[in-house]
């Protein structure tokens, strides 16, 4: 309560508890100039993983006007999604240090008081509560989602979508507001001197009066400022170190603490199987007998319906020869992974099926849970390396992998890269 009220305070009403001499306009400009450099990418890269969930997903679900103008996700180059899911998860994981560096800087701000005086401060403290309150509901719904399987009462999908678009109003009205004190405060002291200042020459910054972020009664400094950059600077490093290993691979691989299932290796005797599994085929409750000799891929669409057992997929006789190509299977979680698939190409089947020019293809598999299935554009149809994939690096898939037959499209999200295929319906409208 004292802190709150009766407390002693600054003249610009700030409680003079928050002492540490650091605090001041230039070093929370620092961490703003970083965010504001960082965070639009993330936003932009998170968008753009909604739109790669192409037409005929229903992800987010409904979001009313906040849909974004759905555009065929292409193709080409093959590493795209790798690339903006990738740069999404990993920036966003990396820049949580900075962002609790900004939030710490800021602390006395929150017990202004009195807390609000005029009309402009109200709209700037109502941007404010929604700006931290959303960059933390997003690092938390994004954190839990790649740690475990949805436990949130709520859509993940929609969730996190909506709490972006509250994150992007508020940091657009905050940004517009407080730019002109950033640039300011970023011209106050010069960041290469204050690299060199070692902490026995380490002072408090100019009074800055209003802003009221420089402590008035400031404790003796226990950390420069340089090591204060460094501490954040080497918190985000080490994230980057725990993160890397979900695209790079190798041996990083299994330090990417952060996301526990890309590094589920496929088993102990996986072999050329040898690389993450999202869902296994237990979790995906597929009994062996269904992915046996009597396994029949059905293809749909045209007027007579085809079905084919995986011998005939696999002898590359006929219309539909064997294709090998090296591909990325780039999960929403944020990890990726290349690898050598061979199979039959999906325009082939299309063909085959009798919709030579589809516009959309509705993929179904023996997998009752949520990603058994999947509505892939006519682009990422006829795509020469969109394949039916039977065989990886050489050898069968392995159950856990899709046996018998998978989806592999480029650029295409993981999650519609749909395992245990059991149909593939090529609509012509
Ligand atoms: N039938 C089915 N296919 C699926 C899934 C699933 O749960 N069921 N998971 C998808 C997700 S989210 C990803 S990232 C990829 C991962 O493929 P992998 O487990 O072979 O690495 O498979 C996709 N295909
Ligand atoms: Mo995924």
């Amino acid at each position: 309560m004292t802190l709150l009220q009766g407390g002693p305070r600054s003249r610009a009403g700030n409680p003079i508890r928050f002492r540490s001499p650091l605090r001041g306009p230039w070093l929370t400009s620092v961490f703003g100039a970083v965010l504001l450099a960082a965070l639009p990418l993330v936003v932009i890269t998170g968008l753009l993983d909604y739109v790669a969930y192409g037409p005929g997903q229903s992800i987010p679900g409904d979001v009313g006007w906040l849909h974004l103008p759905f555009f065929d996700w292409p193709t080409r180059p093959s590493w795209l999604f790798r690339l903006t899911q990738g740069l999404h998860v990993g920036l966003g994981l990396v820049v949580v240090p900075v962002v609790a560096a900004k939030l710490w800087s800021v602390i006395p701000k929150l017990f202004t008081w009195p807390p609000v005086r005029t009309p402009a401060q109200l709209l700037e403290r109502a941007s404010l509560l929604l700006l931290v309150g959303s960059i933390l509901f997003e690092i938390v719904t994004g954190l839990l989602n790649i740690q475990y399987d949805y436990v949130f009462g709520f859509s993940f999908y929609t969730g996190h979508y909506l709490g972006a678009w509250v994150f992007v109003a508020a940091f657009v009205t905050h940004v517009s507001l407080k730019l002109p004190t950033m640039v300011r405060s970023l011209r106050s002291r010069s960041l290469r001197a204050e690299l060199r200042t070692p902490l026995a020459d380490t002072r408090p910054e100019e009074p800055d009066g209003e802003i009221g972020l420089v402590p008035t009664a400031p404790a003796a400094p226990t950390m420069s400022r340089r090591g204060a950059l460094a501490l954040v600077g080497g918190g985000a490093l080490f994230v980057a170190a725990l993160t890397a290993g979900e695209t790079v691979g190798g041996p990083l691989r299994p330090l990417a603490l952060l996301l526990p299932r890309s590094r589920n290796p496929g088993g102990a005797d996986a072999g050329a199987n040898e690389f993450p599994v999202n869902r296994t085929a237990a979790a995906a409750t597929i009994h062996s007998a269904a992915t046996g000799p009597s396994w029949r891929l059905d293809l749909r669409g045209g007027r007579v319906a085809q079905r084919l057992d995986r011998e005939m997929l696999l002898s590359g006789n006929g219309p539909l020869p064997l294709h090998t190509a090296r591909l990325p299977i780039a999960c929403v979680e944020g990890w990726s992974t290349v690898q050598t698939w061979t199979g039959v190409r999906l325009r082939d089947l299309a063909t085959l099926a009798g919709v030579p020019n589809p516009a959309s293809a509705f993929v179904d598999s023996l997998d009752p849970g949520p990603f058994g299935r999947a509505t892939l554009s006519a682009g990422q149809v006829l795509d020469p390396e969109s394949l039916l994939a039977l065989r990886v690096n050489g050898a069968d898939l392995s159950a856990d992998h899709g046996f018998p037959a998978r989806v592999i499209v480029p650029a295409l999200p993981g999650v519609h890269c749909t395992k245990w295929v059991r149909s593939i319906d090529f609509r012509a409208v």
